[in-house]
């Protein structure tokens, strides 16, 4: 530390812990690049840029010549990569992130967005041709390009409204003040807000009332991204600049989601009982605790649908083993067929991590040794860590041999025949974590002590095992300094350290990538590979993967939960941005916190009140830390009340939802949006995150406070419906205050506009779910008209061999349900219940043919009309109302 503390003060700059802050002289003094050899070709710019003076090396030597291609993709896409000729710099591998083919450039005169640049300094910016409005411009702010350092600068309007840049427990809209997004794997225990999590997702939304464009500076490297008033700033310790400019749209945020999902791939489809309810712990301290909290959910008749084990299970915390004595095998396969047999199912967690056990007969640690497909130091030898199992080593994810590998292990345990039947996967820990504050100073027997929850058995004595060879830094090339970068990022991880509590930057992946330049890839190829293994296991059936580390792309493969947070209000309120995040900017929509918090204590209310907040998360899952009290929902009679309601508006609106998440993979269409994506002009939207909207048309506004019964909501000048009384509601673009919200209610809304097509009832579980008739209620919205679209297949398969594809639309009294039945649901439609009818109608026809008046019903009170239907939903039809 001495020797860069000296180098760094000569160079006027200050390394506190918590990141780097740079003098403003000191970048004053960089002279940027000038750009010239510039060559134009239709779509592409090709230059050469070189240092415009004397080099200011703020972190290291300026790298003195560069290359520049600008390549207009699409319409909307505009690509921006500036490299080093002289040497490959690590970059994103395709075969973690596959790019779109920017093969085909458009001509910039039908482009939507124009790439504009001055020569000396060279300087580039990003403007909307139809308003000319600049999007993104590094005018004034010379470009820094260094081995491990690049920084990036655009001026920003003062009022601009910047999202994403996560994964953060920020508030959704950012503040534009002073605010550093810190990008780095970090296992993150209590997520703290204005730290850097578990994912990565360098990507940013810009909305304003003239539209929303994005920006993603495709880097997996570590990187601050500082907001300061009326500017951002990229600062990354490696790889290359890669931007990619999205033009979004003028009037549509949901363009700017989809031109992001033709880059990072559009979400992977799940299975359709994902939906279900999942129920989960750390702690369940042994099988009968597992089966009897599945026999009080069905004893309190709240449907649970898939039920989680933790590591608990494993034996002495090594994964692809069971307990013998707390978690014997045969018990748990019991649990399984009992599930299975009442169409329930079952999710186990798994770690990368495996625990470094040589010559103990453990298989998964031999036949990785064997493979030889281990994380490697600098020197070759496996790079140890410290995680649940004690010393471990990880897998790495690049090597040739890793998919059979992890696939195998997948086929030995989770063998349906022989081992546990799990339906989805869990991931963990795949930061990676490790609980080794770097340089591992405590002694070793001491961590591994401490690493372990309170023995219900006794620990065997750990390995001898050389853990300290970490300890030494390695350099990887004279030139980069892997452990200890010049540049310091805001790593919140115990000491600031790259290494502290993960794998070293020092460490080796195959293909000779570094752990330096990969590490916030780790998660998502375990995800990858998890995804494969699975589908090895089940062919061609989908299945549900929730993983904890993600990097842009993620979504395409796996879903994610947002890791572990606590019982508290502030995180039970914040949990909504969180959502947000992932599924409206990143693409990732199978997400959900911890329900009714992970850890600390949660209480009958806030339980009860996170039940039915977390019914409208796209994925469910109560999950609570092995410290704290249990908080199944049939532990409170409020609880137990809340999350029955809640899931019978869940379950019912399931088919909605699905076909939202099918939409989304198709396209990459929000499955859950803020408001502003719906009311883009309405800026008193752009700051709301406590409430959402669950598909096109739910919108969710739940209590957010403590011990309250009301809260203040926000309702545009839209016309809304009370989910459960139907009753039409005048938004007027104003706060409104509802009182006596108990606590077994959520208050929802039908957004005017929208056929909700939904189950008539619901169900224990999903399986019966695809049993029920469905409803249609149309919700006109100002202009007396709605739409919606319903899309169910078999719900499981990844090729389908027949679907339904059906549009609802509803104009003038008249609606029609049309479309492709190719897919047997066996189920009716029970009805159809037309809101905010005035008055009565003379005569109802269906499919032009008089109803009967025992089938009609009406009230004047909530303005719904009811029409019977009882036809099988497998062609078309049409209700008139006359
Ligand atoms: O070091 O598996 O975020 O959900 O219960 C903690 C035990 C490891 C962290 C996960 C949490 C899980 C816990 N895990």
């Amino acid at each position: 530390m001495g020797f860069f503390h000296v180098l760094l003060a000569s160079l006027a700059i200050s390394r506190a812990l918590g990141g780097t802050t740079v003098d403003p002289a000191v970048l004053a003094a960089c002279p940027g690049y000038t750009a010239s050899d510039v060559k134009v070709h239709g779509g592409t710019l090709t230059a050469s840029l070189k240092l415009a003076g004397k080099a200011c090396n703020v972190f290291g030597s300026d790298i003195p010549a560069l290359s520049l291609q600008v390549v207009y993709e699409t319409n909307n896409r505009i690509h921006v990569k500036i490299t080093d000729p002289s040497s490959a710099r690590y970059e994103v591998p395709e075969s973690v992130l596959p790019r779109p083919s920017g093969a085909n450039p458009v001509s910039p005169k039908s482009a939507a967005i124009k790439f504009n640049y001055t020569t000396s300094p060279f300087g580039f910016s990003i403007m909307r041709k139809s308003t000319s409005e600049v999007l993104f411009s590094t005018a004034s702010h010379p470009i820094i390009y260094e081995p491990q350092y690049l920084r990036v600068k655009t001026n920003l309007a003062p009022d601009a409204n910047i999202f994403g840049l996560g994964e953060h427990t920020n508030t959704f809209r950012l503040n534009p003040d002073n605010t550093t997004l810190t990008l780095w794997s970090r296992d993150a225990y209590g997520v703290p807000t204005g730290s850097n999590l578990y994912g990565n997702h360098p990507v940013y939304f810009e909305h304003r009332k003239t539209g929303t464009h994005a920006v993603l500076l495709l880097n997996s490297n570590g990187m601050d991204i500082k907001l300061t008033r009326g500017a951002l700033e990229y600062n990354v310790i490696g790889g290359v600049l890669d931007f990619y400019f999205l033009a979004g749209s003028q009037t549509d945020p949901t363009e700017a989601a989809k031109q992001y999902a033709e880059v990072v791939g559009t979400p992977a489809e799940v299975p359709y009982w994902s939906f279900g309810l999942h129920q989960c712990r750390f702690g369940y301290n042994n099988y009968i605790e597992v089966a009897d909290v599945i026999s009080n959910y069905s004893a309190a008749r709240i449907p649970l649908e898939t039920m989680w084990t933790d590591i608990d299970y494993m034996d002495r915390r090594r994964i692809m083993t069971v307990d013998p004595d707390y978690f014997p095998m045969n018990r748990m396969r019991e649990i399984v067929e009992h599930l299975h047999s009442q169409d329930q199912r079952f999710v186990l967690m798994t770690d990368p991590a495996v625990g470094y056990l040589p010559d103990q007969g453990y298989g998964p640690y031999d036949r990785g040794t064997a493979d030889d497909i281990w994380l490697k130091n600098a020197n070759g030898s496996q790079h140890l860590g410290l995680v649940w199992p004690g010393v471990t080593v990880y897998p790495d994810w690049f090597h040739p041999k890793i998919q059979d590998y992890w696939s195998n292990e997948f086929e030995l345990f989770y063998n349906p025949e022989t081992g546990l039947d799990i339906d989805g996967a869990w991931i963990d820990m795949n930061e990676p974590s490790s609980f080794c504050d770097l340089p591992c100073t405590n002694p070793f027997q001491q961590a591994v002590k401490q690493a372990l929850p309170p023995p219900r058995s006794t620990l065997p004595p750990p390995p001898d095992a050389p853990i300290f060879v970490n300890s030494i830094p390695v350099r990887h090339s004279k030139r980069d300094d892997l452990l200890t970068p010049q540049y310091s990022i805001n790593n919140a991880a115990p000491g600031g350290n790259l290494s502290s509590k993960t794998a070293f930057t020092d460490t080796v992946h195959a293909n000779n990538l570094t752990e330096y330049d990969t590490h916030n890839l780790y998660g998502t190829m375990m995800s990858v590979a998890t995804q494969q293994a699975m589908l090895a296991r089940r062919p061609g059936l989908r299945t549900l993967i929730i993983t904890r580390s993600t990097f842009a792309g993620a979504g395409a493969h796996v879903g994610k939960w947002l890791g572990d947070n606590f019982s508290t209000w502030d995180h039970y309120r914040r949990s909504i941005a969180g959502m947000l995040g992932m599924a409206t900017i990143y693409q990732v929509p199978m997400v959900g916190a911890d329900i009714c918090g992970y850890a600390q204590n949660t209480t009958e209310t806030l339980c009860a009140r996170w039940a039915m907040l977390g019914a409208f998360y796209p994925f469910m899952r109560n999950h609570n830390s092995d410290t704290s009290n249990s908080q199944e929902f049939y532990r409170w009679p409020l609880t137990t009340e809340a999350a029955k309601n809640v899931l019978d508006m869940r379950y019912r609106l399931l088919d909605y939802i699905y076909t939202s998440f099918h939409e989304a993979s198709l396209q990459g269409t929000p499955v859950v949006s803020p408001l502003w994506f719906k009311y883009p002009k309405d800026a008193a939207t752009y700051p709301i995150d406590l409430q959402w909207l669950y598909g096109d048309s739910i919108l969710v506004s739940p209590v957010t406070e403590e011990n309250s019964t009301s809260v203040s909501i926000y309702l545009p000048k839209d016309i809304f419906y009370d989910f459960l009384t139907l009753t039409p509601v005048r938004g007027t673009g104003a706060p409104v205050l509802l009182t006596n919200v108990s606590f077994t209610e959520i208050p929802v809304h039908i957004k005017g506009g929208a056929v909700l097509p939904l189950r008539a009832k619901s169900t224990m579980t999903t399986s019966e779910l695809r049993e029920t008739d469905f409803e249609f209620v149309v919700a006109p919205g100002t202009d007396g008209k709605a739409e919606g679209h319903l899309y169910i297949d078999d719900g499981v398969s990844v090729d389908q061999a027949a679907a339904t594809e059906v549009a609802m639309h509803y104009k003038y009294g008249t609606l029609v349900v049309s479309g492709n039945f190719g897919f047997k649901t066996g189920v009716n439609t029970a009805r159809v219940r037309f809101l905010n009818v005035a008055k009565a109608p003379a005569v109802v026809l269906l499919n032009g043919k008089v109803v009967a008046r025992k089938s009609v019903s009406y009230s004047k009170a909530t303005k719904v009309l009811d029409v019977a239907v009882g036809l099988p939903f497998t062609r078309g039809f049409t209700v008139t109302l006359l």
